[in-house]
C-alpha cells in the first residue's frame, strides 16, 4: 500500500523529474536551526526533510528537532533512522529500511522487529527502502557494520538493488556516507538505473551542482544532502541551495538531450 508521503514523493518526481531532499542531523543542530535550514530548503525547492544520523544521543532532543520543523514547514518530514532511537511520533513517515550490505544482522531485520510495534502505536506511514553503503561510507558503514561495495564494482549494487526491488522495496539508496569526500560514482548510478526499476536515492558528500547535475543526468531520482547546508555559512545557505536545486534541473534537462 501506498501511503500519502510516498504518494507526494512518486507525484514529485514525475511532476520535476528529479528531486531533493534535505537531511538533518539532530545531533548537530538546535530545533531553531533545525527549522531555520527547513524553511530556508522549502522556500528553494527541496521536496522534503529527512531527519536522521549515525548517533541519537537523545530522543527527546529528536522530537523537539522534528516538531518544530513540523509545526510550521508544509513538506513532509521522513525519519531516517539508524536504530531504533530514530523514531518520534511527530514525523509524517519514516525509511523503513534495510542495510542490504551489513554482515550484521541487526541491521537487516532486527533493528526493524524491535521498531515495528512502535511504529505502528506511533502510526507513522512506513516506506519500504533498500539500503546500500558504496565506497568508504563513512560513520553509516562503521555503525552498521557494512561491507562496502567498491566504486568499480557497478555490478555488485546492481545485485544488491535488483534483490531489494524482488523483496518488495519501494526504493533504493546508493550512500556514499555522510561528508565523505567522493560521492557515489556516476557510472554506478547509471548502471543501476538501467537495470532496476524502483525510484534510485542517492546521498553522502554531494557538495556542488555540477556533481548535482551529473548524478540527475545519470539517473538519480532523489538526491540527498545534508554536511554541506550544516557547513556553508549562514548567508550563503540559500545561494548554496539554489546551486544544487539548478544542478538538479540541469541534470533532467541533460537527460533528454542523451
Ligand atoms: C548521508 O547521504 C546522506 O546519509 C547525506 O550525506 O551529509 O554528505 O550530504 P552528506
Amino acid at each position: 500500500m501506498t501511503g500519502k508521503t510516498e504518494a507526494y514523493i512518486l507525484k514529485e518526481i514525475e511532476k520535476n523529474g528529479a528531486i531533493h531532499m534535505t537531511l538533518i542531523d539532530p545531533e548537530r543542530v538546535t530545533p531553531n536551526e533545525a527549522l531555520y535550514l527547513a524553511k530556508e530548503c522549502e522556500m528553494c525547492g527541496s521536496s522534503a526533510i529527512m531527519v536522521g544520523g549515525s548517533t541519537i544521543v537523545s530522543s527527546a532532543h529528536l522530537d523537539l528537532v522534528v516538531s518544530s520543523i513540523k509545526n510550521r514547514v508544509k513538506i513532509p518530514v521522513i525519519l531516517f533512522p539508524s536504530n531504533i532511537t530514530g523514531l518520534s511520533q511527530y514525523a509524517d513517515a519514516v525509511w523503513f529500511m534495510s542495510l542490504l550490505n551489513s554482515s550484521d544482522p541487526y541491521f537487516i531485520i532486527g533493528a526493524q522487529v524491535l521498531a515495528a510495534p512502535l511504529v505502528r502505536k506511533y502510526g507513522l506511514e512506513t516506506i519500504p527502502l533498500g539500503y546500500l553503503i558504496i565506497g568508504k561510507g563513512g560513520a553509516a558503514a562503521v555503525i552498521g557494520k557494512a561491507s562496502p561495495i567498491p566504486y568499480n564494482k557497478p555490478e555488485l549494487s546492481v545485485a544488491h538493488a535488483l534483490a531489494a526491488q524482488f523483496l518488495g522495496m519501494h526504493f533504493i539508496y546508493l550512500e556514499g556516507g555522510s561528508g565523505v569526500n567522493r560521492p557515489v560514482p556516476t557510472e554506478m548510478v547509471r548502471i543501476v538505473k538501467t537495470i532496476v526499476d524502483v525510484p534510485l536515492i542517492v546521498g553522502g558528500g554531494i557538495r556542488t551542482g555540477r556533481q548535482t547535475k551529473e548524478l540527475v543526468s545519470a539517473g538519480a531520482d532523489i538526491i540527498v544532502t545534508g554536511t554541506i547546508f550544516e557547513k556553508v555559512e549562514r548567508k550563503f545557505l540559500k545561494n548554496k541551495i539554489f546551486e544544487i536545486m539548478e544542478g538538479l534541473k540541469e541534470g533532467v534537462r541533460n537527460r533528454h538531450h542523451n
